[in-house]
Formats: C-alpha cells, sequence, structure tokens
C-alpha cells in the first residue's frame, strides 16, 4: 500500500520537475545528480504590520533579494525547479498538537490588534494574515524537496521559505519561527519514507532550540547546533544551549551544542568544528539524509550573530557535508539578516551543491581561543557516547567561571550593532566583486589502451608532448635505459597536463604512470620550476619523498600508511602516519578529519597532489572522499597520480573531482585500533604550532621539535 503511494508520488515528482525544467533554457534534466530549487513568492507575503524592532529584520526582502541574486548568477537557472505546495494539517501534526496548530490557523481572520495580542504571547514573533498558508507554505517545500531527495528525482537541494523554522517548538511560535520547517521534515523522511538515520544541521546563528526540544530523546535524529551564547546571555539565553547538554534517556550523545562565547567567530573557528567535532560525529552515525537548518545570519555582516564567516565558509561547510548520505542534502533557508550578505552565502551554498569547485576560504587558518575552548568542551561532553571520540585524552571541561570574562565584558548581544558597522567597507568589497569565473574542466593522461570508460562530460584527454630522453632524464633523474617507450609516453603526458593546470587552463586531472613514485618526483619538480610556493603532496602507501626534494620549504610531503621514517618526525614539513593499518577505514577516516584535511587547511596550498602508491590499502569509496574534501583548501586545484593497475579508479575518481557525490554511503562505522587512534593523536599535538587548524583544545601544544 505505501510502496504503491509511495511510486505514485515518485511519478508526480518526476513530472512536475520536468515541466519545471523544460520551460528553461539551461535547466539540468532531471535525474540522480541535479540540485532542486524551491522558491514560490507566496512566502514574501506575510510582513510585519506594527512596530517592532525586534521583528522587523524578518522581511520579505529577504527572498526577493536572495531569489534575485541566485538569478543573477545564473545559479537557479542551472537547478530543477520544484513546485511548493502548502503541507496539511496532518503534515504539521508530526510534530505540533493539533491545539497549536488550530491557534495558527485561527490568525487568517483576525485584525491587527488581534495578531498583536496574539504574538505577545510568544518570545520574538509576529503574525499577518497569510501566516498560517505562509507557514505551511515553508513546511511543504521543505517536504517537497526531501521527497525528490529520497525518491532519487534530484541528488540534492535547497528551499528558500519564510517563516524561519527551527525555533518553533511542538506547542509555541518563537524566535519567527511558526512551524518547525526541518523537524517536520525528518519526522516525515522517517515515518513516510521508513529512515533510521537523520542527520540535522543547524548553521544558524540562533540556537534551534525547537528542533533540540522535539528530538531530545530521538536516536534516530542527529541534531547539531553551534550558536552564538556569551555564556548564555545571547539571545535565547537558555541553559540548555550549552555543550554539557547532550540529550536525553535513548537520545544521549545524538544532541550537540557548540556555543559560541565571543562574537567575530570567523573562516577557521567555523571549518575546525565541522572537523573536529562534527565531522566525527557524523560519519559515525553514517546518516541517511541531511538536513541544513541553514540560517545565514552566521555570515559575516549580520547584525544578529556578529561573526566574520565569509560567504566561501558556507561552500566549504556544504563541501564537507556532501560526503554524507551520498550527497542527500537539503538546505532549507533559516535566518540571515543581512540582505547582499544573505544572497551571497546561500548563492556559494547552492553553487556547491551544484558541484562547482569551491572558493579559497580567506583569512588566518588559526581558530581562537574561545573557538577551542568550545571545541574541547563538547568534545568532551561527547566522549562517552561516540566511540570516534573515546580515545580521547580530552582532559578536563573548563567550566564557564574559569574563564568568564578574560579578554574583557561580554558584549551586549543583539543590541551593539558596532562590530557590523566596522565591516561595511569589507563587506562591501567582498560582496561587490564580480560572480566567479566559470570553472574550468578536468583533464585526464591516461595510456591509449584505457577506453571506453564512462567519464564526465566536458574532459579533456591529454595527447602529451613528445620527450627527448634528456628531457626524461631530467625530470625524473633516472637512468634513460631504464625509460621504455610507455613510460616516455606517460612522463610527456603527465607534463603536459600539469602545465595546463599551472597555466590555469584545466582545473585538475589524473594521470596514470607505470612508476608512480617516480612520476610523483617529476610532478613536484614541475610544480617547483613553475614557481609554486605552497604544494601539498599527500602519498599514501609506500612512497617516499626523493632526497633532492626533501625540507624544501615548498613542499608540504604527507605520508600515510608508509614505512616507518625517523627522519621524518624532526621535518616539518614531512608528516607520516605510518603502518598499513593507517589505511584501513576506521583508521583512515580519523586521519583524515583530525590530520589530513586540518593540515591542508591550514597550509593552504596552490596545487595538491594526491598518489596511491604501492600497497595503498584504501577502499576506492575513501578515495573518492579524499579526493572530493582536498579539493575544498586548494580551489579544486588538484592532480592525482593513479598507477597503470588502477585503472578501474579513474572513472570514479574522475566523477569526484568533476563534483559529483559519492558512489555509496560511509557504511557502518569502523573505529581506528586505539594505537593507531594515538598515533594520529599523537602528530597533532606534536604539529600544531605550525598547523593550527590540528588544534582541538585551549591548552597549548608543546614546541615543536
Ligand atoms: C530564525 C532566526 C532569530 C530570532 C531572534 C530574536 N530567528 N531576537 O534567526
Ligand atoms: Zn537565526
Amino acid at each position: 500500500m505505501r510502496g504503491r503511494r509511495e511510486a505514485a508520488r515518485t511519478r508526480r515528482l518526476r513530472s512536475s520537475a520536468a515541466r519545471a525544467g523544460s520551460g528553461m533554457a539551461e535547466s539540468r534534466p532531471p535525474g540522480p545528480q541535479a540540485t532542486a530549487l524551491i522558491y514560490d513568492e507566496d512566502m514574501t507575503r506575510v510582513r510585519l504590520l506594527w512596530d517592532d524592532p525586534e521583528c522587523a529584520i524578518e522581511g520579505p526582502e529577504r527572498l526577493t533579494a536572495t531569489y534575485a541574486r541566485l538569478c543573477h548568477r545564473g545559479l537557479a537557472q542551472r537547478c530543477v525547479r520544484l513546485p511548493a505546495r502548502e503541507a496539511t494539517e496532518e503534515e504539521l501534526e508530526l510534530v505540533h498538537s493539533p491545539e497549536y496548530v488550530a491557534v495558527v490557523k485561527g490568525t487568517q481572520t483576525m485584525n491587527k490588534e488581534e495578531l498583536h495580542n496574539l504574538a505577545q504571547q510568544y518570545d520574538a514573533v509576529y503574525f499577518h494574515p497569510s501566516t498560517f498558508s505562509c507557514a505551511r507554505m515553508a513546511v511543504g517545500a521543505t517536504l517537497q524537496l526531501v521527497d525528490a531527495v529520497l525518491t532519487g528525482a534530484v541528488g540534492n537541494g535547497m528551499a528558500l521559505v519564510r517563516p524561519p523554522g527551527h525555533h518553533s517548538q511542538r506547542d509555541a511560535a518563537n524566535g519567527f519561527c511558526v512551524f518547525n520547517n526541518v523537524a517536520i521534515a525528518a519526522e516525515h523522511a522517517k515515518r513516510r519514507h521508513g529512515l533510521q538515520r537523520v542527520l540535522i544541521v543547524d548553521w544558524d546563528i540562533h540556537h534551534g532550540q525547537g528542533t533540540q526540544g522535539i528530538f531530545e530523546n530521538d536516536p534516530s535524529v542527529l541534531y547539531f547546533s553551534w550558536h552564538r551564547y556569551e555564556h548564555q546571555s545571547f539571545w535565547p539565553r537558555l541553559r540548555e544551549s550549552d555543550y554539557d547538554v547532550v540529550g536525553q534517556g535513548p537520545g544521549r550523545g545524538f544532541t550537540v551544542n557548540v556555543p559560541w562565547n565571543k562574537v567575530g567567530m570567523g573562516n577557521a573557528d567555523y571549518v575546525s568544528v565541522f572537523l573536529h567535532v562534527l565531522l566525527p560525529l557524523a560519519i559515525e552515525f553514517d546518516p541517511e539524509l541531511v538536513l541544513v537548518s541553514a540560517g545565514f545570519d552566521s555570515g559575516i555582516g549580520d547584525p544578529e550573530g556578529q561573526m566574520q564567516a565569509t560567504p566561501e565558509c558556507f561552500a566549504h561547510l556544504t563541501l564537507l557535508l556532501l560526503p554524507l548520505a551520498r550527497g542527500r542534502l537539503c538546505a532549507v533557508l533559516e535566518g540571515g539578516y543581512h540582505l547582499q550578505s544573505l544572497a551571497e552565502c546561500v548563492c556559494l551554498t547552492l553553487q556547491t551543491l551544484l558541484g562547482d569547485p569551491v572558493p579559497a576560504l580567506s583569512g588566518d587558518p588559526a581558530p581562537c581561543l574561545s573557538s577551542l575552548e568550545s571545541i574541547q568542551n563538547v568534545r568532551a561532553a561527547h566522549a562517552p557516547h561516540w566511540a570516534s571520540l573515546r580515545h580521547e585524552d580530552t582532559g578536563p571541561i573548563l567550566t564557564p567561571s574559569t574563564w568568564r570574562g578574560d579578554g574583557g565584558p561580554p558584549s551586549l548581544g543583539a543590541q551593539s550593532t558596532g562590530t557590523a558597522d566596522r565591516w561595511e567597507p569589507l563587506l562591501d568589497k567582498l560582496l561587490s566583486c564580480s560572480p566567479p569565473s566559470p570553472h574550468t574542466g578536468i583533464g585526464l593522461a591516461l595510456p591509449d589502451s584505457a577506453s571506453s570508460l564512462h567519464l564526465p562530460p566536458a574532459v579533456l584527454q591529454e595527447q602529451g608532448l613528445s620527450l627527448s630522453e634528456e628531457e626524461a632524464v631530467m625530470w625524473s633523474r633516472l637512468d634513460s635505459a631504464f625509460m621504455q617507450d610507455q613510460a616516455l609516453a606517460a612522463l610527456g603526458k603527465l607534463l603536459a597536463l600539469l602545465d595546463k593546470i599551472l597555466a590555469g587552463q584545466v582545473r585538475a586531472g589524473i594521470a596514470v604512470a607505470p612508476e608512480v613514485s617516480a612520476a610523483m618526483a617529476v610532478a613536484i619538480r614541475k610544480g617547483l620550476s613553475w614557481g609554486a610556493q605552497r604544494l601539498l603532496c599527500v602519498a599514501i602507501g609506500d612512497l617516499d619523498i626523493p632526497e633532492d626534494l626533501r625540507d624544501n620549504g615548498h613542499i608540504l610531503f604527507l605520508n600515510i600508511g608508509g614505512k616507518e621514517q625517523l627522519e621524518a618526525a624532526s621535518s616539518p614539513t614531512c608528516i607520516c602516519l605510518s603502518g598499513h593499518e593507517a589505511t584501513e577505514p576506521g583508521t583512515f577516516l580519523l586521519a583524515l578529519t583530525s590530520l589530513i584535511l586540518p593540515v591542508a587547511y591550514s597550509f593552504q596550498p596552490e596545487l595538491v597532489l594526491v598518489v596511491p602508491g604501492p600497497g595503498c590499502g584504501l577502499r576506492s569509496l575513501d578515495m573518492e572522499l579524499l579526493t572530493r574534501l582536498l579539493q575544498g583548501p586548494v580551489e579544486g586545484r588538484m592532480l592525482l597520480l593513479l598507477q597503470d593497475a588502477e585503472l578501474p579508479l579513474v572513472e570514479a575518481l574522475a566523477w569526484a573531482l568533476a563534483g559529483r557525490a559519492l558512489s555509496s554511503t560511509l557504511g557502518p562505522f569502523f573505529s581506528a585500533s586505539p594505537k593507531q587512534a594515538s598515533a594520529i593523536t599523537h602528530l597533532c599535538r606534536q604539529r600544531q604550532l605550525y598547523w593550527p587548524m590540528l588544534q582541538v583544545s585551549g591548552n597549548p601544544g608543546p614546541s615543536p621539535g
């Protein structure tokens, strides 16, 4: 019965997606990889009818300005447009009480005075005669998006909705929110689609206490929120927003709160929390669907948040979430009150959902002391509940009293607009810059024998240069007597492809070589001769950096799963996690989030070389994951060097370079062996003074050496 109804819904969705798409010249055809966008002008009808400075920021122009910019950038046109609809009362009651639904329904026929009186019963809420219809449409739009993603009609998507939802509770409106769009969607995904694990990522700058309350006992919904807190002095000023509130009963460990105790948090703080808190737990949880409570009051310039994360930061946050749930991600608008910043942040989020490479993350790649204390505290609070944190000797939880007030009095919260003004000039510069140029494609340097691969559209097949023996010897430092024609041809193709990447004609590429360690040395020499200042080489398996390239200040060499290298321990530019166990799934995922990505984000390379060498025991899924995520810190400029034998990998990795979601979910969690976990922790501590994003606590690390 349910199966049949589901199938009917799928057909409806597919045909409406096709209809919406056919009118637009550049629409991507609906399919598993398409990105959905839902926007309906009807949701601009709700507005504030009386004087209330607190609520005045939540106006219709939030949606119109955002949508206008999406169109201007050509992003809306690349999406599959799905129609919104009004949710049924039955759907609202998945989360809300019938009594509360009736109260909101009653506002349709109220006059201004009655609306005002009702609003007074709640905190920071206004009503309008169109509130009931708009709020039902905000829920309905969210459900349309979730249905489209879960039926496979699209890969991911975004819903631009008003009113927002995450403060709304079973029986109460709160903080501009009437119905809890995302909570209803999570419940719907569980009940109507049979999902067992849903992750909600709430990156709005306010605590979604409504969502937290609805799922506090529920282990099937992992709720993550960061929020401006300032030791409970920022709205909604709740004790239950602190890091030590982790859920109740069977839901213990499934509520994750990261309080920001200072304003001005920036890109490095946000990305650090994702790498060191959210991702390890999310990977262990292995969600089937990711819902993002996508509020952009956490972006720079916002008068509520007073934070400094730039629009590109949201591209990185999105990229970091896409490997989960096979990319089944639904972003649903919550807050965001600086119109230009909001619009730009939404653009970068949607662009990433569409698979475009993410732009560089600006600013100092070091989290501040206050955010490190929050990271330390939330990791300690969750260590009892998650295997991925259990090995951590997280140190004592710092109680607020030991550090409250250090660095000056807590800011006044929403009343102080000083920070926003100070950021205005930077913001203008940031937001007026021309739209990013369309990214260039992928290049492949493959042996002639490699044909009939199913590759993403518009890949360049490198024909190669013909190299003289002298040139080959110069680049490879190998005796030409050992070089066969095949090796010579591969070398010529590799150099030609790298030339194009370095010149920006091609963004990323894959080169296949008969001898990958020689190819790695050639690629590094080529990068240096071109003038690269920061080259990151991630080598997996038994690979060593050639003597002449060691301790070169421009190369950072990361070796995972190779032989023990004693000299490496003392070299700041050589980081080795040795032993074949290092490439087993559990250890590798831990190394990826806690070591590889933090080092890469701290180093800010111009080019990344990824080299699975002899004895590389990584699953192909882990190679896809590494390929997807390591593009973040390098604007997508990545060269993969594969051995001939790895040819079957080429296809999957070409798609990963082109921005496609992973081919499967990450699957059941494996934990790292205690020995490997402590080796990783040791490396991170040892290197955190060089690479600040490795830090996970406010305690200073040892001095290097
Ligand atoms: C959705 C959202 C904020 C309410 C702030 C009240 N609500 N001062 O961002
Ligand atoms: Zn908010």
